[in-house]
């Protein structure tokens, strides 16, 4: 018999860490990365961890008071996150989990699996029945909105500083030239060796994308994410059946249920399911089995620390998008190899705070 563990404590707070390259995609500029970091304490004395990524300052206190809200509906309940996922869904079906209420409990999903795994003893990989290896990424942490003039040379030491063999590009400036410019400097400063994806951030209409992919079609290209809205599934599929880049899209997908149907209307050629927005964990490894069933390459969106030891569970395992944007509060951050991400190997997840970098960027 296993010795039941229960949550003894949760704690949020909020902070404003420094970004290296601070992103501006065409949603617009984020000076500041406004992350959520949550302790779920256990009355072993062991503690799952999780931050969440909150988009703008404006949504940190309401997640963070939220969290605390609902901590005491799960407060003294076995660290069982599936259990504690369908406790807290059912809480919430009358105001609905998408938007800041999935976010956190999201987080709360995320820490109940990262403190089950150290509860056991394993790297989370292994309690999800894969194994700790290394895990393919493309660099995310640049080559924002800019002008074209800087974007050669931050790709080529973008792709040099892990050994990648891939890059993330956004585009989506008004002057579409100057995104086929920029496109065409990458890519010719890359050559072969690296592949470019792109990213629109949903700027355009269906039918700008059309014209607009039509321009970049021919510029090999890896993929071209999310050109229009998210939820557009039929517009997202007219996109795709137009153009030869295949498409890419699935980070704002809050469950299944929308995965389902985005990916029935073949709104997506690859899908990029984001660990907080697609329900956690528990979330996550749902996703995974659709895509599967689909036979559709899965990629995952931020959060490498979560996303590396997921693709290790994910069939259809296709890409990490790696981003730095935790490094400043980790203790230990991810470890990035010959382009690959390496799975920490320590139980759990392998998330510890620097007290001293909390204590710095903490929003009072
Ligand atoms: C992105 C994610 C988070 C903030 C800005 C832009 C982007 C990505 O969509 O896929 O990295
Ligand atoms: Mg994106």
């Amino acid at each position: 018999m296993t010795d039941i563990v229960t949550i003894r404590n949760i704690r949020a707070r909020a902070v404003l860490a420094p970004f290296r390259l601070p992103p501006a995609a065409a949603t617009g500029a984020m000076p500041r990365a406004p992350l959520v970091l949550i302790d779920l304490e256990t009355d072993a004395g062991i503690t799952g961890r999780a931050y969440l990524f909150a988009f703008t300052p404006a949504a940190q206190k309401p997640i963070v008071e939220f969290i605390h809200g609902i901590a005491p509906l799960i407060v003294g309940d076995a660290v069982a996150p599936l259990d504690l996922d369908a406790k807290l869904r059912k809480r919430h079906t009358l105001i609905d989990t998408p938007g800041l209420v999935g976010l956190a409990l999201a987080g709360l999903d995320m820490c109940a699996w990262d403190a089950a795994a150290q509860i056991r003893g394993v790297p989370l990989a292994v309690l999800l029945g894969g194994s700790v290896k290394p895990i393919k990424a493309y660099n995310s942490c640049g080559l924002w909105i800019q002008p074209v003039s800087g974007v050669a040379d931050e790709a080529e030491s973008l792709a040099a500083e892990g050994g990648f063999s891939a890059v993330k590009l956004r585009i989506g400036r008004d002057d579409p030239a100057q995104d086929l410019a920029a496109v065409r400097a990458v890519k010719d400063r890359l050559g072969d060796r690296v592949a470019v994806m792109t990213d629109f951030n949903q700027r355009l209409t269906w039918n700008e994308a059309i014209l607009r992919g039509r321009m970049l079609d021919d510029e090999g290209l890896y993929w071209i994410e999310e050109p229009v809205r998210h939820d557009d599934y039929a517009g997202n599929a007219r996109v795709a059946a137009e153009l030869r880049t295949p498409i890419q899209g699935g980070e704002n997908l809050l469950n299944t249920w929308e995965l389902s149907q985005a990916l029935d209307a073949r709104a997506y050629d690859y899908v990029m399911p984001d660990v907080q927005r697609i329900g956690g964990v528990t979330g996550w490894l749902r996703a995974a089995a659709v895509a599967h069933a689909h036979g559709m390459e899965m990629s995952s969106h931020l959060f490498p620390e979560f996303s590396s030891h997921l693709l290790a569970a994910t069939p259809t395992c296709h890409w990490l998008e790696y981003m730095d944007w935790g490094t400043p509060v980790l203790r230990e951050p991810v470890q990035v190899k010959d382009g690959h991400v390496l799975i920490a190997d320590r139980p759990g997840v392998g998330i510890e705070w620097d007290e001293d970098a909390v204590a710095r960027y903490l929003v009072a």
